[in-house]
């Protein structure tokens, strides 16, 4: 097929024949169904797949875009060797060769620590990333783990981890059963939901307000969200734990708690009563910017709802008081007797990789921070890693641990990273920097080799992640739409390599005995749990009972086996298997979220920690944020519709549209600051300056400036010849990262103090 602006039907009429195939889209957490029609190695269109058990034919146009990205010229498709500025395309072989001998030098030089590794947000859109990147972590024994979890939800996963034992134990505001909702930092209609994973939140929303629900949003920006909704506030930026704070205080004063069901099961009532007191709505009201009889209404009224469930996302994690917000959202959720309740935040039961369905139910661990801290600033380890903000100065900073090596796994931190200028500087300056990545962009234009993936159509896709987090308890596998390239190795296959070479097996180890091993270890532990359907069984008759399958396939049709809905080799007949799902290529669903209160928590009491220890330990600096003064100006983030990330701009259906990387102005501050719709501005922090176009709206609230992010595409030596055109501003390089939220590392992207003026 050689025009691929043609129809299914059109394409047939000229007797060539038509495919479909089914595909999660992995672009974004909505995980939307598509049908894909292709013609020999050609998409020929790619649409809502209608038989879909969860996404019933919606897609947005980003979906459209996944055939853009398969034929973008610019995506690529050969290790890429770097010589001082020049770029040659190179084998596999000699490519494995230069990254064994670059990142051994560094190990034998200066030892583990040295070499960093950065994993991005499309790892977990990515069953190689989601299966391989932990046993990579593994070889690699370095501290120095970093990865976009600290630009984005880490609050919400401390936050869960502390109050139910869970770090992915997070409560989903169950959108379609609730009939109050309330808001904060979320625009899901433009970024279709993020820790909410739930097809076309329009329709859902709209459905909301259809059978007599309430929307309301908080949000210094008049979003398209908040269009939508009954009630639109502004908020100042980062001041979300208090009013929510303030919806605590007027509960418990006017005797509106009820916590229900739930009181067997809670630890802290009294703890968090207490810690409340001082938060008054009127407290809060001018810091807010959101008056105290509104604030009392909301809480009346949320108390007054059936099924009240509250909802908040990068804007209220991003910043200064991430980890509190969360946990004050599912607190008030307890307090209304909404947790774990119909219509409330739910609990949902994953059917495959989920650490809340497996080991002992009702109790566990709970969550340990701050185990190590980082070197140059001494900042608490928190699951596992270091704050992505801490990286610059770790490969700055001279001394025993500077890292001098970088392994970037689908990650873009030049743009996505505070203190872009800065990064940029200490990438320029590693020894080693190899980039398993699709493209030659603002961060790998550093790097010394990079490892490409195959198209996203030539792999199989499985949300082993987002499941955990969706509004249905579905389950839904995708084979690849293509075959790969030949020669091209599956992105799993490429992380398996890197994770011999670092453990020290050299780069001909034979994969299959790596894969082998990795697929034992997960076997064995899994038989190591005691409630587990294969406890005690043998590790060899398990993966016999696998074959054929192999890499990824075989872990997850054995995650799919021990999960709950799982056949359990043998104990529960007509169960889940891998093979199950490939017969069902638009889904299995599994039935709206149930209860699931005492046996998801894994904390140590067996209880929810309604007021955890190192939350409360916090809130003096939450009260000191009382009385500290306002800045003039606030910069926040956003998203635009036509985007993704950093990573997408290279794509024409993507900068077709009119989004644009602006600078949103209320009309207020550009009458003070005199500037003009459609002129520049000169926006400066404490670490940089950069220069934008000027969007006057009544969309802003006064006092807060917003740009979006992922932009800044005119880096000397990126090949993206679209997002060239469409350059923008790189706002992290506005963003401090000397700052970080303390419980959770999380860079504060959403407040910082800015000047600006008329160019
Ligand atoms: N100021 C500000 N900064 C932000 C945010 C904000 O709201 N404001 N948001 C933050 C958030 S929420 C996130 S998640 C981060 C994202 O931060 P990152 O994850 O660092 O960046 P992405 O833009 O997702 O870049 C993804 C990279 O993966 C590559 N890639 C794409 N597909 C594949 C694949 O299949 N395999 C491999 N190996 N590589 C692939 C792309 O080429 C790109 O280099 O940004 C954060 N940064
Ligand atoms: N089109 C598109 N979709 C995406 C992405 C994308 O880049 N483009 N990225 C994906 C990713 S990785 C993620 S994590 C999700 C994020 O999904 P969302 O959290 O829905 O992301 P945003 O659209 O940035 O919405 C954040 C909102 O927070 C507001 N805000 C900023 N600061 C504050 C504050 O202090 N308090 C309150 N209450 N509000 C504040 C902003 O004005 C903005 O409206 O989106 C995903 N979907
Ligand atoms: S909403 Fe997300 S998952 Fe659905 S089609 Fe758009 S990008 Fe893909
Ligand atoms: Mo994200």
């Amino acid at each position: 097929m050689d025009d691929p602006t043609m129809t299914v039907a059109q394409v047939e009429a000229q007797g060539q024949a038509t495919r479909m195939s089914y595909l999660t889209c992995p672009l974004c957490e909505a995980t939307c169904g598509l049908e894909v029609a292709t013609a020999g190695r050609a998409v020929v269109s790619i649409r809502g797949d209608r038989e879909d058990v969860f996404s019933h034919g919606y897609l947005c146009h980003t979906a459209a875009a996944l055939k853009a990205l398969d034929a973008d010229p610019d995506r690529l498709r050969a290790p890429m060797i770097r010589q001082g500025q020049q770029w040659r395309e190179a084998s596999w072989d000699e490519a494995w060769a230069e990254v064994e001998r670059l990142l051994l030098s560094v190990i034998e030089r200066h030892g583990r620590n040295a070499v960093a590794i950065y994993l991005g947000n499309p790892n977990v859109h990515n069953l190689a990333g989601l299966l391989y990147n932990t046993p990579l972590i593994r070889a690699l024994r370095s501290r120095n783990i970093y990865s976009a979890s600290t630009l984005d939800q880490m609050p919400k996963q401390v936050a869960a981890g502390l109050m139910f034992g869970g770090a992915f134990t997070i409560p989903i505001p169950d959108v379609d059963r609730c009939d109050f909702l309330l808001i904060l930092g979320a625009n899901p209609l433009v970024s279709n939901g993020s820790l909410l994973t739930a097809p076309n939140m329009r329709d859902r929303l709209r459905a909301l307000r259809a059978r007599g629900g309430k929307l309301v949003v908080l949000d210094p920006r008049r979003t398209r969200t908040a269009q939508e909704a009954d009630e639109h506030h502004f908020i100042q930026p980062g001041t979300d734990a208090l009013l929510l704070f303030a919806i605590i205080q007027t509960l418990f004063a006017e005797g509106l708690a009820r916590v229900g069901r739930l009181a067997e099961h809670l630890n802290g009532l009294d703890a968090l009563r207490e810690a409340a007191e001082p938060f008054t709505p009127e407290a809060v009201a001018s810091v807010c910017g959101v008056e105290a009889e509104t604030i009392r209404r909301m809480a009346r009224e949320l108390a007054e709802a059936q099924h009240p469930a509250v909802y908040s996302r990068i804007g209220a994690c991003a910043q200064e008081f991430g980890t509190l917000t969360s946990w004050l959202g599912d607190a008030r959720n307890s307090l209304l007797g909404a947790l774990d309740h119909e219509g409330g935040g739910m609990f949902p039961k994953a059917a495959a990789g989920a650490r809340n369905t497996s080991g002992a139910p009702g109790r566990g661990r709970g969550l340990r921070l701050g185990r190590t801290q980082s070197r140059v600033r001494g900042a608490p380890e928190v699951l596992g890693e270091f704050p992505a903000a801490c990286l610059a100065e770790e490969m700055e900073t001279p001394g025993e641990g500077q890292v001098r090596a970088l392994i970037t796994v689908a990650g873009n931190p030049a743009l996505s990273a505070p203190n872009g200028d800065r990064l940029a500087a200490a990438l320029a300056g590693l020894e080693a920097m190899i980039c398993v990545d699709a493209y030659l962009n603002e961060t790998t234009r550093h790097a010394h080799i990079i490892l490409p993936p195959p198209s996203p159509l030539e792999r199989s896709h499985y949300d082993l992640a987002f499941y955990q987090l969706s509004t249905r308890n579905i389950a839904r596998y995708s084979p690849p739409v293509f075959a790969r390239a030949p020669g091209q190795p599956d992105e799993w296959e490429t992380l398996l390599r890197l994770m011999g070479i670092l453990a020290g097996q050299g780069r001909d180890v034979p994969l299959a005995a790596l894969d082998e091993y990795v697929a034992r270890q997960v076997i064995a532990a899994e038989t190591r749990e005691e409630t587990s359907p294969v406890a005690g069984r043998e590790v060899d008759e398990l993966l016999s009972a696998l074959a054929p399958r192999r890499g990824p396939e075989r872990l997850l049709d054995f995650m799919l086996r021990v999960g709950p809905y799982g056949e359990g080799f043998g104990a529960r007949e007509g169960g889940l298997t891998l093979a199950a799902l490939e017969e069902k290529p638009h889904g299995v669903d599994l039935g709206a979220l149930q209860p699931r209160i005492p046996e998801v928590l894994r904390t140590p009491s067996g209880k929810i920690e309604l007021a955890p220890e190192p939350l409360l330990a916090d809130i003096p600096r939450l009260r000191a944020s009382l009385e500290r003064p306002r800045p003039e100006l606030t910069l926040i983030g956003r998203r635009e519709l036509r985007t993704n990330n950093s990573w997408m701009g290279n794509l024409e259906p993507l900068v077709k549209g009119d989004d644009s990387c602006a600078l949103l102005v209320s009309e207020a501050d550009a009458a003070r600051l005199g500037l003009s719709e459609g002129g520049q501005a000169r926006v400066t922090s404490a670490v940089a300056s950069l220069v934008a176009p000027v969007r006057v709206t009544a969309e802003m609230a006064p006092g807060v400036v917003s740009l979006p992010h992922g932009w800044g595409h005119d880096q000397p030596g990126a090949r993206l010849r679209v997002a060239r055109e469409h350059a923008g501003v790189n706002i992290n390089r506005l963003i401090p990262d000397a700052g970080i939220e303390p419980l959770s590392g999380d860079a504060l992207l959403n407040s910082t103090p800015v000047t600006v003026e008329p160019v």
